[in-house]
């Protein structure tokens, strides 16, 4: 065995050609399993850690020994347990999964195996996170989505540092302090947590109209997502991609989500954000280990070299798409997230991405966002965790790696051998020949003289956010515009709110004119700039709506009270859950509910899952009132359970019920406007929300009547 591949065997486990998931279950200790039982760090077992070495005579104690090693070894672990937190995208949610590529059909762009090799498994780490709040805020606020996701190839870790939207704000990645200090809570008072609702986020909007087209996005209902599983994601730069044949293509990619694209109303992620701050992170568990594993499929939009300057935008501008009706989207694999995180912070806390982290076939374009952002992360990351930050277990490759890197704190990695430079005498650890799989940078042409300045293209800001305000339908535009008049209401010098709106004057002046009509501001009479009327496919989230709709990992509440009606209940939820969606009751007290006993004689019961004030129907999908007069009398008494059912409306909810829960529908709760479609034999409609099945009817033919019309919103 050469010495080369004697080196890297002894350093690095032999690999096998199909990684799968479990190859990344790497140093993972089970509490349950541990022996001999507690010890400390350095391995000696304890036998007592409730009571900190003191000087006593068995009845008074005198003073805490320093002498006590086992106590001070907890005390200081305590004490440095936190780490700075990530300067942006603080908050987040991991898990592990797979990717798959459909078949070899991008080869015709690149040799990078991931994307080409269709026997491949290759092992992934995704993060979700926000980008404004701290580690400890909530999930549910209005922000981007970071979409990061680490897939560890056989050729080295690949990282996709991507977002829930396909642009982002800044051109130029030197503006990215200024834009982050502009958003995050200002530094006199450090406030806001979570929003961006606040002066000076809109004072530079106002002043930097390349952020034009994202805030469009992120006011939009994108803001709100309601699941990580229910958003897309994207690359947002242009990267590139290499073929065998050495030809080079613009690239930009795609996760496109298998459950569609859905979003909270406003009012709801406003509410959730107070009453579940973890309510996506819950949500990805729950899916995951309910057997409602997300998946996404992987898309790249790709430009010849060629045809760089082909469009009437720089295909180099981080805040402009590649509309899909000109450079269309090509399906090339699957990604599937089917395991939760062990543990928090070794693994979700303590990843770290990096968009330098391609592999052989990918490449950087001149974007210069792109540019700055190869530089940053790297850079972050030794601040966060140490310049051995790729050793930890999450980071580490599963491919075999060598080099002449050393030390630095925390080194954990041994490398044997008397040389540690290359050239060196024994040869070893040469760099590798592009031809055996070296990286290799493809032979660019580039411009110019040193200077700083833009291309002259990216000096055009607004047709793109034009192009996205008018793609949407007009109940996403209405979401959008009651958006950005909350932001506003938020923003307490005139100055802001008053330019802000003769900059959407230069968006739309219908835009402009209601939203100045609901914060006050200078009322429009003609567009600041004219819109050129232009609309594009896959901008409005109608768009994306599921090839096959399910109730799959929805969540229904079925709300009963004491002489409710069994049966029904029981049908329900065993309809609910054979369609894959998760039924939750919901009383007046946790614990057992009786039913109607006329129905079912005595002994009939059902356990609550929760109270009524102890989960609200923000964190359902769906709600099924059952009969039972007793139980809808109740409820109708109840005026949390009114509340429940009007806010879920409020929220564009399905609504189903049978029996004397249609009359607790109309005669308590007293829906506005709201017509009761008697239903023709089994099948049911969908009216705003409300579905009616006929009474005591058959709830199987109703729960497939339980559509979701989320996506009204
Ligand atoms: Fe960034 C983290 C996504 C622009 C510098 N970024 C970070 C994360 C995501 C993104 C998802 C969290 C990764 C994780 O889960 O650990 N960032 C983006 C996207 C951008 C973008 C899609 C625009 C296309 N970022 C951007 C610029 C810079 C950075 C222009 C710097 C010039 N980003 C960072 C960072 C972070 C980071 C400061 C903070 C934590 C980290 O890197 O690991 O380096």
């Amino acid at each position: 065995m050469s010495s080369i591949t004697s080196t890297l065997k002894s350093v690095v486990p032999g690999m096998a050609t199909n990684t799968k998931l479990d190859d990344l279950k790497r140093d993972t200790v089970d509490v349950q399993h541990h022996e001999p039982g507690m010890t400390t760090d350095h391995g000696v077992p304890i036998s007592d850690t409730d009571n900190w070495l003191k000087a006593s005579d068995g009845v008074k104690t005198g003073p805490s020994l320093l002498e006590d090693q086992i106590a001070r070894e907890k005390i200081h672990r305590f004490d440095h347990e936190r780490i700075p937190e990530r300067v942006v995208h603080a908050r987040g949610t991991g898990a592990f999964g797979e990717f798959k590529v459909f078949d070899d059909s991008a080869s015709k762009w690149t040799h990078a195996k991931v994307l080409t090799d269709p026997s491949r498994t290759t092992p992934v780490f995704v993060r979700f996170s926000t980008v404004q709040g701290p580690r400890g805020s909530a999930d549910t606020v209005r922000d981007v989505r970071g979409f990061a996701v680490k897939l560890y190839t056989q050729e080295g870790n690949w990282d996709i540092v991507g977002n829930d939207i396909p642009v982002f704000f800044i051109q130029d990645a030197i503006k990215f302090p200024d834009f982050v200090h502009a958003v995050k809570p200002e530094p006199h008072n450090e406030v806001p947590t979570g929003q961006s609702a606040h002066n000076n986020f809109w004072d530079y909007f106002n002043l930097q109209p390349e952020t034009s087209h994202m805030v469009m996005w992120v006011m939009s209902d994108r803001g709100v997502p309601r699941s990580y599983r229910m958003m897309q994601g994207f690359g947002v730069n242009t990267y590139t991609l290499t073929n065998a044949q050495k030809e080079l293509f613009f690239v930009k990619f795609h996760w496109i989500p298998e459950l569609g694209v859905h979003s909270f109303m406003w009012d709801e992620a406003l509410k959730l954000a107070g009453q579940d701050p973890d309510f996506h992170r819950k949500d990805l568990n729950e899916a995951i280990e309910n057997g409602a594993p997300p998946k996404w499929t992987l898309g790249l939009q790709i430009i010849p070299e060629a045809d760089e300057d082909k469009f009437d935008f720089d295909i180099l501008d981080a805040t402009k798409i590649w509309p899909e009706d000109l450079v269309p989207v090509h399906p090339v694999g699957e990604l599937v997230l089917n395991r939760t995180v062990d543990e928090f912070f070794p693994q979700t806390e303590q990843s770290a991405f990096c968009t330098s982290h391609v592999v052989p076939g990918i490449g950087f374009s001149n974007d210069p966002l792109l540019q700055g952002r190869n530089f940053s992360y790297f850079d972050t990351q030794i601040t966060r965790l140490g310049p051995n930050w790729e050793e930890l277990p999450i980071n580490r490759p599963i491919c075999p790696y060598m080099n002449f890197n050393r030390d630095g704190a925390m080194r954990h990695r041994i490398t044997k051998g008397t040389v540690n430079y290359w050239p060196n005498r024994f040869e070893v650890v040469p760099p590798v020949q592009p031809d055996n799989g070296g990286y290799k940078e493809h032979p660019q042409k580039v411009h110019g003289i040193k200077q700083r300045m833009r291309g002259a293209k990216f000096s055009e800001h607004w047709n793109q956010a034009q192009l996205f305000y008018n793609s949407l339908s007009d109940v996403e535009k209405m979401h959008l515009i009651s958006a950005i008049s909350f932001e506003l209401d938020h923003c307490d010098d005139p100055t802001v709110y008053k330019t802000a709106i003769l900059r959407l004057n230069d968006i739309h002046v219908d835009l402009a004119k209601q939203v100045a009509t609901n914060v006050g501001g200078p009322m429009p009479d003609k567009p600041g700039r004219p819109n050129h009327g232009h609309k594009a496919p896959r901008l409005s989230q109608f768009d994306f709506m599921p090839k096959s709709p399910t109730i799959k990992s929805r969540r229904i509440a079925i709300l009963v009270a004491d002489g409710f009606d069994l049966p029904v209940v029981e049908a329900m939820k065993t309809a609910l859950s054979a369609a894959g969606a998760l039924p939750f009751v919901i009383g007046p007290r946790r614990g057992e509910i009786y039913p109607e006993d006329t129905t079912f004689g005595k002994g009939g019961r059902i356990v609550a899952d929760h109270h009524l004030e102890g989960q609200r129907s923000t964190m359902f999908d769906a709600l099924f009132i059952p009969g039972g007069a007793e139980s809808v009398k109740t409820l109708a008494g109840n005026g949390r359970a009114i509340h429940w059912v009007l806010e879920a409306f409020g929220h564009l909810k399905a609504i189903g019920a049978v029996g004397e829960g249609v009359d607790f529908l109309r005669d308590a709760v007293r829906l506005p406007g709201v017509q009761f479609a008697e239903p023709s034999g089994d099948s049911v409609t969908v009216d705003f929300g409300i579905v009616t099945a006929p009474k005591m009817g058959s709830p199987a033919s109703f729960s497939e009547g339980l559509k979701i019309v989320k996506n009204a919103t």
